[in-house]
């Protein structure tokens, strides 16, 4: 039988890349053709994606795709991470540079946007977690521009929405990029019309939702002449790179497992059914989110990688310039942390000096301060497996669910300290792959979107298949224990500070 030869577009917030998958029906294999850095721009006092330099990529990663192929791919779909998008005009132009969800506009917006409508009532609906980087603050603290420019008949596309509107010429908002939004309802899965109402957002500048895997169109002829290459579908297969990467989750179907996501950050939940909007749960700061195959992603968002991304970066400013392998090797070699930070705060969202902000943390939080590099990585990891554990115990309590397994998957698995760190805090085993999960899931849509294969499960199988994990099992339970219990006691006296 003749292998699907497809081609997947995986924005990260770090980095991006284009790979090629090859499906025979039974077994996917993957070849990355174009791997390219994300880096934000800050520009005055706004922070923006470099959307030009992207799309840029993208065409790239078309060209050297059709290269390897020795032929136009059989469709493309893009992924990117959640929450941001641009805003077009009614002849599709870009109305400026789409802006990063770290940029500070929506936190004043936020505050201001909880004036109209209750917190409580924003989860009730949508059942994400109030953050300042979600659209619909983002959104919110953009409708004052609106009016000032007269622009009634612009439309807001997420950020894979964009990609496939300039590739296709069709604008839709995909369901699972669509679902990060703050202004779905999580159980009808379509645009929230009391939100919008409540906010003053008009419902104008919103797409249609379709469902991941749908096929948008065909690429434009004007990018087909450019870039010499034949016809070729354009699927919206996942559009969020987290809902791409939990599709392709290696899992056997028989252990309760939940879900670690790690990269910029590490998004851990675990699938449901239906979604849980209770007050337990917002408090807990657990969203909803939508999966590629309609069921819920219940999950967490955590600083994650980013924490260690940015002090790398603030480091090799200062003119000491160091690889992921070399900073976790640093860590691996230094002894136990005596301070920890709780990688769930929002003081560490922002960009600038990392490793002052966590220095300033273990500080202010009466710990010891880590001085080194090594000392302050080694924090880093270990405060990041002691948060998986303890949104691993509220994921039980929430849902009443032993959790047996931990499935890791994405670019942070790379760092085998932590997975053996989590392995450790959480007493469950790890397991550990594929790296590229995110564009696999792409892959693994579109061959559903061309009737390749069925189901989830079947998905979940030809991955088994083709990239076998690595498993991390649990060491030095009771030293662990102890250790989370004192990180507990510490988060429990600040949580208490408020
Ligand atoms: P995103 O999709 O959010 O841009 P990725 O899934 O690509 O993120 O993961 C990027 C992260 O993976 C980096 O922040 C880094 O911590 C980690 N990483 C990448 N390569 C390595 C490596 N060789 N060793 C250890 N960690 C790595
Ligand atoms: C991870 C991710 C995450 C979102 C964040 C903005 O890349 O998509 O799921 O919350 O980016």
């Amino acid at each position: 039988t003749q292998s699907l030869h497809m081609m997947a577009v995986d924005f990260g917030a770090s980095s991006g890349r284009a790979v090629t998958g090859a499906f025979d029906g039974r077994r996917l294999s993957i070849q990355e053709v174009h791997r390219f850095e994300n880096e934000p721009v800050q520009l005055g006092d706004r922070l923006h994606w470099d959307f030009l330099r992207l799309f840029h990529e993208l065409k790239r990663g078309i060209t050297k795709a059709r290269h390897q192929l020795g032929a136009t791919p059989a469709s493309i779909a893009v992924d990117t991470w959640g929450v941001d998008y641009g805003l077009v005009d009614p002849q599709g132009r870009l109305i400026g540079n789409p802006h990063h969800y770290r940029d500070l506009r929506s936190e004043p917006a936020m505050k201001e946007a909880l004036r109209l409508i209750r917190e409580a009532d924003l989860y009730a609906r949508t059942g994400i977690q109030s953050s300042s980087i979600n659209t619909v603050y983002q959104l919110f603290s953009e409708v004052q521009l609106r009016y000032e420019q007269n622009a009634d008949d612009w439309r807001m596309l997420f950020m894979p929405d964009l990609f496939h509107y300039y590739l296709s010429g069709v604008m839709a908002s995909e369901y699972t990029i669509a679902s990060t939004s703050g202004m779905i309802d999580a159980a009808h899965r379509n645009w929230s019309t009391p939100i919008l109402d409540a906010l003053a957002l008009p419902s104008t500048l919103l797409n249609p939702v379709v469902m991941p895997g749908t096929k948008l169109g065909e690429i434009r002829p004007d990018i087909r002449a450019e870039l010499a290459i034949g016809a070729m579908p354009v699927i919206a297969a996942a559009g969020h790179d987290t809902a791409a990467a939990v599709a392709s989750i290696p899992t056997d179907g028989d252990a309760r497992y939940a879900f670690i996501s790690s990269g910029t950050w590490s998004l851990m939940g675990i699938e449901l059914d239906a979604p849980v909007l209770t007050e337990q749960s917002r408090r807990l700061l657990f969203s909803n989110e939508g999966g590629a195959d309609g069921r819920i992603r219940l999950l967490k968002n955590i600083m994650g990688l980013w924490l260690l991304q940015e002090c790398r970066r603030f480091w090799a400013m200062e003119g000491a310039a160091f690889d992921y392998a070399e900073l976790t090797e640093m860590a691996r070699l230094a002894p136990h942390s005596s301070s920890y930070i709780d990688a769930g705060d929002a003081v560490f969202l922002p960009p600038g000096n990392m490793p002052q902000r966590i220095q300033e943390y273990c500080r202010a939080s009466g710990q010891a301060v880590p001085q080194s590099r090594p000392e302050i990585i080694r924090c880093i990891l270990e405060s990041l497996a002691f948060k998986y554990r303890q949104t691993l115990d509220e994921i039980e309590a929430l849902t009443g669910e032993d959790i047996e397994q931990i499935h890791m998957v994405g670019g942070g698995i790379q760092n085998r300290l932590l997975c053996q760190l989590t392995a450790n805090v959480t007493g469950r085993s790890v397991i550990a792959g594929p790296v590229e999960a995110t564009s696999i899931g792409n892959l693994m849509m579109q061959a559903k979107a061309h009737g390749e294969v069925k189901h989830l499960a079947d998905i979940r199988e030809v991955v088994r298949q083709s990239y076998p994990p690595e498993i991390y099992v649990p060491e030095d339970a009771e030293e662990w224990e102890e250790r989370y219990r004192r990180y507990d006691q510490l988060r429990a006296v600040q949580q208490a500070k408020g």
